[in-house]
């Protein structure tokens, strides 16, 4: 593919469709869908407060608190609309289950129904809408069960329960300085910049590749007296810097918008971590297996990177529930190497306070 001209979203994916014979065409119509989708969140998030969409919950929902507990503010749920409605009229889904629907969406009896599902959080990193600081939409594809595409019967939470090795694609879109789209769909990774002018995703980033190595890390170092050892050990050296056991000094960010974060580490380089820690031992971690660490994790992955639950790779857990949490850690696949090595090191957790986490323990992976 030359770069001489830049290509447009839907030629790319004509071009990635090449390599498969017999496909329809529904794998990129979808995808296109989903973009469009984004592109409508992109303008309203523009618009900011002349939009009047920021900051106060959805007055008109009957209730502004989503299946985590979390307030929903107006734009999540006008994004998870815009998600809804420009994917589910297509004819390529079963199905979708989304961070801020409870159960999974059901195509509407009078729509054709597909055989791939969708699965997405519609406005990541929303707790910074209010301050004009970045945000995104993340999604990933699924190939729903067989059953379900001959029957076309509704779709259940136990079709999605796929580990993350089974997407067929995932992606965000980044709403920033400026918008992005960054997609994989099994052969590298790929962003593309929201032309203005022509209203299509230009490709501008063709085959992201992320450093082994960096000097930058992101935690929520607030959250530290929490942290089992083997992350403060990590973070410790990371401080200590040039006169510590790493010798070399490290730089910290932390922008509350985990799709950002990513974007960050797609460019330069970094390791991302939240990891599971004794904050709420209820929960594996703050965020989502299916629609959070999953599809970042098949574009890190896909980049040269590595996701990880700290343990163990992210794509290979088998997912137990919908809105599942877990701890994540990725980015620069040498330093998620060491800091999966210092879980593994005998006596890893021997200061752990809370034996929830030690050796043998109920919560052993
Ligand atoms: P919201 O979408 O509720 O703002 O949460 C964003 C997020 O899931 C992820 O994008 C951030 O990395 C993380 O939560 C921020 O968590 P803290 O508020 O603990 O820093």
């Amino acid at each position: 593919m030359t770069t001489r001209r830049r290509f447009t979203l839907t030629q790319y994916l004509i071009e990635q469709r090449r390599r498969f014979p017999g496909a329809s065409g529904d794998f990129n119509a979808l995808l296109l869908d989903v973009a469009l989708a984004c592109k409508a969140i992109a303008r309203t998030v523009a618009f900011g407060e002349l939009g009047s969409m920021l900051g106060q919950p959805a007055p008109d929902v009957t209730t502004s608190i989503n299946v985590q507990g979390e307030e929903q503010k107006k734009l999540d749920v006008i994004s998870n609309e815009y998600f809804t409605q420009m994917t589910e009229w297509g004819g390529h889904l079963a199905g979708m289950a989304s961070e801020e629907m409870d159960h999974p969406y059901q195509i509407p009896a009078t729509m054709q129904r597909g055989k791939y599902m969708l699965v997405f959080d519609p406005l990541d990193g929303s707790s910074n809408i209010d301050v004009n600081v970045t945000v995104g939409s993340i999604f990933s594809v699924l190939r729903a069960p067989q059953d379900a595409i001959d029957s076309g019967r509704d779709v259940v939470a136990a079709d999605f329960l796929q580990p993350g090795t089974q997407q067929l694609a995932a992606g965000y879109a980044l709403y920033g300085p400026t918008t992005m789209l960054v997609l994989t769909v099994g052969n590298g990774v790929a962003g593309f910049t929201l032309d203005p002018n022509l209203g299509q995703f230009m490709l501008t980033h063709p085959n992201l590749q992320i450093p082994e190595d960096t000097h930058e890390f992101a935690i929520n170092a607030s959250n530290s007296r929490f942290w089992e050892t083997p992350v403060k050990r990590y973070v410790d050296e990371c401080l200590a810097g040039k006169t510590g056991a790493r010798g070399k000094d490290f730089n910290m960010r932390w922008i509350a918008s985990m799709v950002a974060e990513a974007h960050r580490i797609l460019m330069r380089g970094g390791v991302f971590m939240y990891p599971r820690d004794t904050k709420d031992p209820s929960k594996n971690g703050r965020l989502r297996l299916l629609y959070e660490a999953n599809p970042v994790g098949m574009i890190i992955e896909q980049a040269g990177g590595r996701a990880s639950t700290g343990r163990e790779p992210m794509l290979t857990v088998k997912p137990t529930a919908l809105h599942q949490r877990i701890g994540f850690v990725f980015g620069s696949k040498n330093e998620v190497e060491r800091i999966e090595r210092y879980h593994r090191e005998p006596g890893a957790y021997k200061d752990d306070a809370n034996p929830l986490f030690a050796e043998r323990s109920l919560f052993r992976d």
